[in-house]
């Protein structure tokens, strides 16, 4: 109740004081031009305060716990005395009035009957006087200013070591902000109250244990915790206790202190990380390494985060970062043998893996090793990125949450993520704020990531001012209320002390938090860039600028923390380190990429790393199994559970579906999912929408009808024992999700991950995921992935924008070679085809072939990305429909379905062998029997379009000696499958043959947005299909 009370005067005050603020006249001094004051570039000075001393005379009149109540009560009597009782309305009248300590209290009378009229009776004991306004008036202005600084401190913080550019990109004085006395006039204030004492709000802790200060010294303690090398942006969180954590955290004096031991250490980490580049230098000098010089604090800054995340508990760290510093990361913060980093450089080494590798500033890595600051185990993890800025970050969120999953980390107290960021890139980017908005979702969240910026004020070649139009790099964050801790790199202890309080946020609140290290960028983008064509005056303020190791070093031998030699036998001792390791370097001879993988798979591959066969077992289930996944998915497992009645009808046709021994696509699904989940395998399908499915032929949850939120999951109620079933609707966003789904498929092999595009068209927001990470990433990195693309696509006659997911893309990008027959005499040729391929790509015709398929990918003993473009229309389509005689043991994905209708009794008699592949199949089986052509033409379909099923095809075209050959799709003639086909067919027929084309003409738009001219073109497609003659004029 109590609580209530305050809360209520605490939110009254809070009103009153931003009104008074906004209601009070400009004075004179306040002008416009005082909004647009130029930073007075001298008027701090801002060597390292860390202690605060002044002595302060405390007022007699409210001091103790109960003071803040006592004044806010004060105030919202100010406001309006019958808002408080009225025995408080008497003291403070009195107090006012100037009555004397002690005497302006008068004991409440008791609250009985009559006691109204008694309190009405008692009589103040002097009359109010007029400086009772002025006195209010002053302390809010002093709160108002408080909270000022703890809003826009960081404005005019001391935050480029360079000292040029202002890191908000303005070099304005906000108005509120003291930078000299005569803006004390803003707050109605001037030089003559500084000396005045003024009590301080619960909201900040620059008093210690003073709850009054002299304004003075209060404006001095604003600007030690707000405006030095820290910059601390956290007001926007609207969080009580988050922000008073992090104004305890800053504002508290003397609070940053370090111990000489971690002044020691830091200046180690120092040596290591300025040492390590200058040693690179030495030895390749024309070499490009993206070296981390103007930034050296960042591996210090790093290590201190997981020093302090390691003493919080967490085990494994997982983390994503560019290009630069890459190599000193690894060597110095994940550990990796200097020997196998300095090897790279050798360009005559060979490589033993299969793949083409990558540059090593873009290799992974994996290290488990002792923390030895906390004693404790920890496990490192970089993960291999692309080129391509902030990709890899919804990957590293989606592999920190996988692991997460399968060591039963629900809150991310054991394994946590760090991104590392450019601000150029964390400013332009879109994806870091795709991923952003995943730090929250329950599905998505990894419990907070600790995003550092490499904040060299530069992207390349261009300068900030042109590259990006918030204040900060960094402002993207503020979209999730994470706080932002901006520092000035050439400090390195201010460093340290906001890395320190990230990890603290972290594992305190389990939200995402950003270090922003401004710095600067000693040399040019690389180490063969010329930085003075384009920065030659910034640059020339690098020149002249210390480095930060001798800087501390300095500053540490002053305070005499260490000795000159001892910090030269610190360097003498790294250096000696790096030279052994580099002569070992030279004995190495071939370079083995699976060193650097960041995610192994122990126990899936023999140890040198092969399949464990080269076979594939069946993917049929008994009818058992299928018939009790059948019934589970046509019922609603919980008890007082209503369901919508549309919903009702379709578990009802499902259930028919089951007595009839038959699947639809919905259920297909259902049938491979719920096996696997009987065998141990996780599943993960997310996406837009996924749950119910955009078509609504899903429905994997269960909403009640009558119970807000209630919902079940009927596939997580099949087996007792069953590995769990995710399916979860994200966030609108491909890129972001996807990314997240691949690192999520990193972690283990014995996992099931779908992505579900809504159309399959919208893949191409995510380009930069397929493109660099999917298709390529096994030659690049070794690490194999299984992760499985549901690509929903056909002509619908739906317009340009749903109907293609662009199969002539992904064929583009299969490496198989069109023109080369392949061994097919070779034993498990299938199989052998699927372990070379990069990836799988298949359009199911079937259910049943769909349900192979999805088994298929996990009984297989390595992994492939798998493509599937899946179907709208069939999903109710009464012939797409499949027998679970097609599902029983001994039955396998059928890569081709050859004819099988009275063509296939006859093939000498057929004269035209068409190949098609998906849902256009329908369309040509109805037309030909329209036609009455089902003697004269068979129907053969391509239900594995890569790697491509050389074998099965050259049979069928043996089959049919005097059939013309053509290949009919419904996409247009420059996409679908025809150029990744036909180059196929001709080497597997060795060009005997021509392969004929019955489809739609070339087009720039996928599909037509004329339901009309959709259907002519659809008619126009069947015509040539079955005229016999189409073709003759052509040979
Ligand atoms: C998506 C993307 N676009 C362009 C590039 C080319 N590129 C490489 S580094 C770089 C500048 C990056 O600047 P910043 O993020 O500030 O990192 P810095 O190099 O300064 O550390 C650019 C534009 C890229 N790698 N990725
Ligand atoms: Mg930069």
């Amino acid at each position: 109740m109590i609580t209530a009370v305050v809360r209520a005067f605490r939110t009254r005050m809070f009103h009153l004081r931003t009104c008074a603020a906004k209601l009070r006249p400009l004075t004179a001094s306040q002008t416009v031009k005082t909004f647009s004051q130029n930073r007075p570039a001298a008027a701090r000075t801002f060597g390292q305060i860390r202690s605060y001393t002044a002595p302060v005379a405390a007022e007699p009149f409210l001091s103790g716990t109960s003071s803040n109540y006592v004044e806010e009560m004060y105030y919202a009597w100010l406001e309006n005395p019958k808002s408080v009782h009225k025995s408080w309305d008497i003291f403070f009248r009195n107090t006012n009035a100037g009555a004397p300590p002690g005497t302006a209290y008068q004991s409440p009378l008791p609250l009985s009957p009559g006691s109204l009229s008694a309190l009405a009776r008692a009589q103040p004991l002097v009359e109010a006087q007029p400086n009772v306004d002025k006195l209010v008036e002053d302390h809010l202005a002093v709160q108002s200013l408080i909270r000022a600084y703890q809003i826009r401190g960081h404005h005019v913080a001391q935050l480029d070591p360079l000292g040029i550019l202002d890191a908000d990109l303005d070099s304005s004085v906000p108005a509120d902000i003291i930078s000299s006395t005569d803006k004390l006039g803003f707050y109605g204030l001037d030089e003559s109250d500084l000396d005045k004492v003024f009590h301080l709000p619960t909201t900040t802790f620059i008093g210690g244990q003073e709850s009054a200060l002299p304004l003075r010294e209060i404006i001095r303690r604003l600007e030690m915790a707000y405006c030095q090398h820290i910059g601390v942006e956290f007001m926007f969180i609207n969080d009580l206790e988050q922000c008073q954590w992090i104004r305890q955290k800053f504002e508290t004096p003397g609070i940053m202190q370090f111990t000489n031991e971690e002044k020691r250490t830091l200046l180690a980490r120092l040596v290591r990380s300025t040492r390590f580049e200058e040693f690179l230098q030495r030895k390749w000098s024309s070499e490009k390494r993206f070296g981390l010089e103007g930034c050296e604090v960042l591996i210090p800054a790093l290590k201190t985060i997981i020093d302090k995340s390691s003493e919080n508990g967490v085990d494994y760290v997982i983390m994503g970062m560019p290009h630069r510093g890459r190599l000193n990361v690894l060597a110095n913060v994940i550990r990796k043998e200097l020997e196998q980093i300095f090897c790279q450089f050798d360009s005559k080494l060979e490589a033993a893996d299969e793949g083409s590798g990558d540059v090593k500033y873009h290799l992974g890595m994996y290290h488990r090793r002792i923390n030895r600051v906390t004693d404790r185990n920890i496990t490192l993890s970089l993960v291999a990125n692309p080129s391509h800025l902030e990709a890899a970050d919804p990957v590293v969120m989606g592999k920190t949450k996988a692991e997460q999953f399968y060591c039963g980390d629900t809150e991310g107290k054991k394994v946590m993520s760090i991104l590392l960021h450019g601000d150029a890139a964390f400013a332009g980017q879109g994806i870091v704020y795709e991923t952003f908005h995943l730090s929250d979702l329950p599905s998505y969240t990894t419990h907070g990531t600790v995003h550092v910026v490499v904040n060299n004020q530069i992207g390349f070649t261009t300068d900030p001012r042109m590259a990006r139009s918030s204040p900060y790099p960094t402002d993207v964050a503020r979209v999730v209320n994470a706080p932002i801790f901006h520092v000035n790199s050439d400090d390195p202890e201010a460093v340290m002390y906001v890395c320190k309080v990230a990890a603290e946020w972290r594992s305190t609140f389990h939200k995402d938090v950003v270090v922003d290290l401004v710095c600067y960028r000693r040399n040019g983008h690389n180490e063969m860039d010329e930085p003075m064509f384009t920065q030659p005056l910034m640059y020339k303020q690098i020149r002249k600028q210390k480095p930060v190791l001798q800087k501390y070093a300095e500053l540490l031998v002053s305070q005499g923390v260490v000795n000159q030699p001892e910090y030269e036998e610190e360097i003498s001792k790294y250096d000696k380190i790096c030279e052994e390791a580099f002569a070992r370097s030279k004995d190495e001879k071939i370079l083995h990429i699976k060193h650097w993988l960041d995610s192994p798979w122990p126990g899936f591959f023999t140890l040198d790393g092969q399949p464990r066969s080269m076979s594939c077992p069946s993917t049929g289930l008994t009818e058992d199994i299928l018939t009790h996944i059948g019934n589970v998915a046509s019922s609603v497992p919980v008890e007082n559970f209503t369901i919508h009645g549309g919903l009702s009808r379709i578990l009802k046709t499902r259930g028919e579906l089951v007595k009839n021994r038959t699947v639809d696509w919905a259920l297909a699904e259902y049938m491979a999912f719920g096996s696997l989940l009987k065998e141990g395998i996780h599943i993960r399908l997310s996406g837009q929408d996924v749950e119910r499915g955009t078509f609504s032929h899903r429905h994997h949850v269960l909403h009640d009808q009558n119970v807000d939120k209630r919902t079940c999951i009927p596939m997580n109620h099949l087996w007792p024992n069953q590995a769990p079933y995710t399916v979860c609707n994200s966030s609108l966003s491909e890129y972001g999700v996807l990314g997240f789904e691949l690192g999520f498929a990193m972690a283990s092999p014995n996992a099931l991950v779908l992505w579900e595009a809504q159309f399959g068209d919208f893949h191409n927001t995510a380009q930069c995921i397929i493109d660099q990470f999917i298709c390529p990433g096994q030659a690049k990195w070794v690490r194999q992935n299984g992760i499985v693309l549901l690509l929903p696509h056909g002509m619908e006659g739906m317009g340009p924008e749903h109907s293609s997911a662009r199969p002539e893309r992904f064929l583009q990008m299969c490496n198989d070679d069109p023109d080369v027959l392949p061994n097919l005499e070779e034993a498990n040729f299938d199989i052998n085809q699927l372990y070379d391929c990069n990836w799988v790509v298949v359009n199911c015709s079937t259910p049943g072939n769909f349900f192979h398929v999805l088994r298929r990918q996990i009984l297989l003993p390595f992994r492939k990305p798998l493509i599937i473009f899946t179907p709208k229309s069939l999903l109710r389509h009464p012939e797409a429909r499949t027998s679970f005689d097609e599902m029983l043991p001994g039955t396998h994905f059928q890569r081709v379905i050859p004819e099988d209708g009275p063509a296939a009794q006859n093939p000498e008699d057929v004269k035209r062998l068409l190949l098609c592949t998906g849902k256009v199949y329908y369309d040509l089986t109805r037309e030909r029997k329209a036609r009455s052509m089902v003697e004269q033409v068979a129907i053969t379909r391509i239900e594995q379009l890569s790697p491509f099923p050389f074998d099965l095809l050259l049979q069928e075209v043996q089959k049919y000696p005097s059939a013309e050959l053509a290949w009919c799709q419904e996409e247009h003639k420059n996409q679908g499958y025809y150029d990744y086909v036909k180059p196929r067919l001709r080497t597997t027929m060795n060009r005997a043959k021509p392969v004929w084309y019955a489809g739609r003409d070339p087009a720039a738009a996928p599909a037509t947005g004329n339901k009309k001219t959709h259907l002519t073109e659809l008619q126009r497609l069947l015509d040539t299909a079955f005229d016999l003659d189409a073709f003759k004029k052509f040979s």
